[in-house]
């Protein structure tokens, strides 16, 4: 029975919260399976605006929230997101925590934000969140898991095994003082009493549901061109966000998962450093960011905007196996004359029609567009794909052919309703 995966189809922040908010009066589970709170997931309710970091957007609807093995967790930001979002009136009492998740320390976020430094120009422009370390220290396995904090003993020891060389270069690379592991234990363990309830054999759970024919929706963060294996190394996060990390970062197999919804904005945006080939730089840009308030829901940074790329989307639905795509944000490209869209990239005089592997020839790829008929009208009351002007539908067809998938959903403005539905 129904495994539902959503994903960002482009560079993250393409509306997968409000799409995840959207399926979810008809799901029972909602989980988040990778990343960290990095992730901003925005969902806007009667006017209300929520941006979840950690926590499933799903905690809006009655279905239970998990967070998954997969996922690394602050726990100083976990509890201050529950504790805020009770206070609006949210009820998280049935949020399940995975034993196995990772957790990131403040040694993470230290490290995270002086490599940053260290880097310089050659940064990746990360969310300075201790994400990227955090896993780091998972795959060399040295992590913290949620289950640590229930086995003291444990716990400091493998604070201080943790900390051993991160302080040698701490202070001997960095210039910076050496990090106190019993502090660092202190601060952890004084959260294992709130989080003991939570703990569970999430995947366990997850599939005795999926036995039950209970629907579970798994909500990426980030997007396949963030993903550490599929994205534009190294300007990527440290998980995998594509519809396989679903499986890995939840533990349910890949014969679970029913459909995969690509979300996919009707231009393109992306925060942080790497390659970007239909950015605008210019005042066309800017017009974007500021119609479509384009700044990053977790660091305020502004986003870099652009036209549609169809080369990249492609690549998302093909290698997710992207059953469904969601169009988002259609409402901001009102107003323009003519929208370009790119439909192939010139790399050294040669047109190509995929998305090159080698970061080298992405990196010097220009844009080939095509330039559809924009429309004029507010498209913010359309609830049925017939109400669109006729050159938005085109421009809506267009994209479908060209990322070789069908368009389920829309995007016409910020609120829960302000969604046409079209399978
Ligand atoms: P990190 O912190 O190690 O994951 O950063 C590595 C790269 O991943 C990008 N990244 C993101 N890109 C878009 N949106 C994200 N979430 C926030 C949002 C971002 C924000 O919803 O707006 O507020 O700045 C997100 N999280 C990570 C990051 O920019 C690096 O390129
Ligand atoms: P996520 O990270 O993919 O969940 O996306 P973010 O929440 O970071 O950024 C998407 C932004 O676009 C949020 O402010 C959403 O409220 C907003 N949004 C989502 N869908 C639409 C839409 O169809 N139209 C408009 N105007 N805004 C939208
Ligand atoms: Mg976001």
């Amino acid at each position: 029975m129904p495994g539902i995966v959503v994903i960002g189809a482009q560079w993250g922040d393409e509306g997968k919260g409000k799409c995840t908010d959207q399926l979810g009066d008809r799901t029972d589970y909602t989980v988040r399976y990778s990343g960290g709170n990095n992730a901003g997931h925005t969902v806007v309710v009667n006017g209300e605006k929520f941006a979840m970091h950690l926590l499933p957007s799903g905690v809006l609807n009655p279905g239970i929230p998990v967070i998954g093995n997969g996922v690394v967790i602050d726990l100083e930001v976990l509890f201050n997101e529950i504790d805020n979002l009770t206070a609006r009136g949210v009820d998280l009492s049935r949020l399940i925590v995975s034993a196995n998740a990772h957790i990131i320390t403040p040694y993470h976020r230290t490290i995270d934000r002086v490599t940053e430094r260290f880097l310089g120009k050659k940064k990746i422009g990360t969310t300075g969140r201790g994400v990227g370390p955090a896993y780091a220290d998972k795959i060399n396995r040295m992590g913290i898991r949620v289950q640590d904090l229930l086995n003291e003993t444990l716990l400091r020891e493998k604070v201080e095994a943790a900390l051993l060389s991160k302080n040698q270069l701490l202070v001997k690379l960095y210039n910076q003082r050496a990090i106190d592991p019993t502090e660092v234990a202190d601060h952890l363990l004084s959260f294992a009493e709130r989080v003991r309830p939570m703990i569970r054999d999430t995947a366990r759970e997850l599939n005795d549901a999926l036995d039950e024919g209970k629907v579970v929706l798994f909500e990426g963060a980030q997007a396949h061109h963030l993903d550490i294996d599929h994205g534009t190394y190294p300007y990527v996060t440290s998980s995998n966000p594509t519809a396989g990390g679903a499986c890995t970062g939840s533990g349910v197999g890949p014969t679970r998962i029913d459909r995969v919804v690509g979300i996919a904005k009707a231009y393109t945006t992306r925060v942080g450093e790497g390659p970007f080939p239909t950015e605008l730089v210019d005042a066309d840009g800017e017009r974007l960011r500021a119609a479509g308030g384009e700044f990053g829901t977790t660091t305020g940074r502004p986003r870099r905007c652009g036209w549609f790329d169809a080369l990249i989307v492609e690549q998302s639905v093909t290698y997710n196996g992207v059953t469904d795509l969601f169009l988002t944000k259609l409402d901001i490209l009102t107003g323009w004359e003519k929208i370009p869209v790119c439909v192939a990239y010139e790399i050294d005089g040669v047109r190509v029609e995929h998305q090159p592997v080698l970061v080298d020839e992405f990196a010097k790829a220009r844009p080939v567009y095509e330039y559809l008929d924009g429309w004029t009208e507010d498209i913010s009351g359309c609830r049925s794909f017939d109400e669109l002007p006729a050159t938005c539908q085109a421009y809506v067809r267009r994209l479908e052919e060209l990322c070789r998938i069908r368009i389920s959903g829309i995007g016409v403005g910020q609120g829960r309703e302000e969604v046409i539905m079209l399978h």
